[in-house]
């Protein structure tokens, strides 16, 4: 299974990335949380994506794509794997078509989760009380959902081209989301 999980920020990618990583036996591969934690490790990746997330931009494509042509050189993911956050724009979306190409495999779907701005800005706020994330705050979450609807809308309408794109509705109780998903995916 090779999968791409794509909406806007607070749709709940990362939160159904890990179960459905863990029902397909595949790794969840999330940019967000790769970056989050070259931050937190104070790496070279880490400065570079600091000043774009605490934004709410995205982190420029060049760095993003050496950082996933990278991870998914290892060899865990020959059996498949579950990316979550990215491709966000089509150059991305371009770049992953070739890593995949290179090594002889393709996408089997891209997944959109779907959920009003109301919806996620609730949840993401909900969110900084918990976690007090330097980007769930109401400035930047408006921007990430500006960013989302100009660079990353494309990317799905290019998915929808090419007949991958699933959209399932992610509004409502988790597990729910979770069974509509694994609903949407074995019916595809
Ligand atoms: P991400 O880490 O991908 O952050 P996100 O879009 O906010 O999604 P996240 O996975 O955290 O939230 P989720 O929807 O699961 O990206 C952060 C930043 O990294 C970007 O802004 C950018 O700067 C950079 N970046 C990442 N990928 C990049 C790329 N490819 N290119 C360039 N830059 C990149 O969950 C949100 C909240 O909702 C959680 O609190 C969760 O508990 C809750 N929730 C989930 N499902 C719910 C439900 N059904 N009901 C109620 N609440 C729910």
């Amino acid at each position: 299974m090779r999968l791409v999980l794509v909406g806007p920020p607070g749709a709940g990618k990362g939160t159904q990335a890990a179960r459905l990583a863990q029902r397909y036996d595949v790794p969840a591969i999330s940019t967000g949380d790769i970056f989050r934690a070259n931050v937190k490790g104070k790496t070279k990746l880490g400065r570079q994506a600091q000043e774009y997330m605490s934004q709410g931009a995205l982190v420029p494509d060049e760095v993003t794509n050496a950082m996933v042509r990278d991870r998914l050189s290892r060899d865990d993911v020959f059996g498949g794997f579950l990316l979550d956050g990215y491709p966000r724009t089509p150059d991305q979306a371009v770049e992953l078509e070739g890593m995949l190409d290179d090594n002889g495999t393709a996408l089997d779907a891209v997944v959109e989760l779907v959920a009003d701005v109301d919806e996620v800005t609730r949840r993401l706020l909900k969110r900084a009380e918990i976690e007090g994330r330097v980007d769930d705050n109401e400035d930047v979450i408006r921007k990430r959902l500006s960013v989302y609807a100009e660079s990353t809308a494309p990317v799905t309408a290019y998915y929808d081209g090419q007949g991958l794109l699933v959209r399932v509705d992610a509004v409502g109780d988790v597990d729910v989301v979770t069974e509509r998903l694994v609903g949407a995916l074995s019916a595809q």
